[in-house]
């Protein structure tokens, strides 16, 4: 039995966590807890995470949810200097993408992907989908501009920070977000998702 559980189905928000798992090698046990079943809703579920949300991680006792918390918390502890940076300044950078991500764009691409990709077709609402993908072009600029110039959001390396931003923005296929405005951007994460561990992670959602 392995000592970190990570709760969630690959196909939910669980994918970043199982996606971070792959990249530091770590030996985990993926709980299939599935929304669609309302499995998120069980009592037992609901004891470890009371939002009823995935992913959830089990790590030796120690529970905690919020996907962006619980990488930076398992880079931290499994991959600091590595995936995880030491400096001050730039642990800083990695919690300032990670934020940003968050309250940025990831509500305007999953408004986008589940108009134009999800719901059923008659339940779709084009007007809300090109909203929002309107409202992703100024902080897609921005991130275009961070990665003008440097391989990667904090330098040279890939990081935490790149795959918290990356996760989130591997649904702009899906949601058919036009990326041609930004190719820095869409270079970016093409790289990140060419990796290995992001495909080992998109594999598990087959
Ligand atoms: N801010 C939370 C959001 C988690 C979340 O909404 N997860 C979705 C799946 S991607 C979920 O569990 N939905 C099921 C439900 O609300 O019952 C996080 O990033 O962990």
């Amino acid at each position: 039995m392995s000592a970190l559980k990570i709760y969630g189905v690959p196909r939910s928000r669980a994918f970043r966590t199982l996606w971070l798992a792959k990249e530091l090698g770590l030996d985990y046990e993926n709980v299939l807890t599935d929304f669609a079943n309302n499995g998120t809703r069980s009592p037992e579920y609901l004891a470890i995470n009371p939002n009823g949300h995935v992913p959830t991680i089990d790590d030796n006792g120690f529970i905690l949810w919020e996907s962006m918390a619980i990488n930076l918390y398992l880079a931290k502890k499994y991959g600091a200097g590595t995936l995880y940076p030491t400096k001050l300044e730039n642990e800083a950078q990695a919690w300032q993408w990670s934020f940003w991500g968050m309250t940025e764009i990831e509500r305007p691409v999953l408004t986008a992907m589940f108009n134009r990709a999800v719901y059923p077709e008659d339940k779709r609402d084009a007007a809300a989908a090109d909203d929002a993908e309107r409202q992703l072009q100024a902080p897609l600029k921005v991130l275009d501009g961070a990665v003008t110039g440097t391989p990667y959001l904090l330098g040279g390396e890939f990081t935490v920070a790149d795959l918290n931003v990356a996760s989130i923005l591997s649904w702009a296929r899906p949601a058919r977000i036009d990326l041609s405005g930004v190719p820095k951007m869409a270079d970016w994460l093409q790289r990140c998702a060419l990796r290995p561990a992001a495909k080992a992670a998109r594999e598990l959602q087959r």
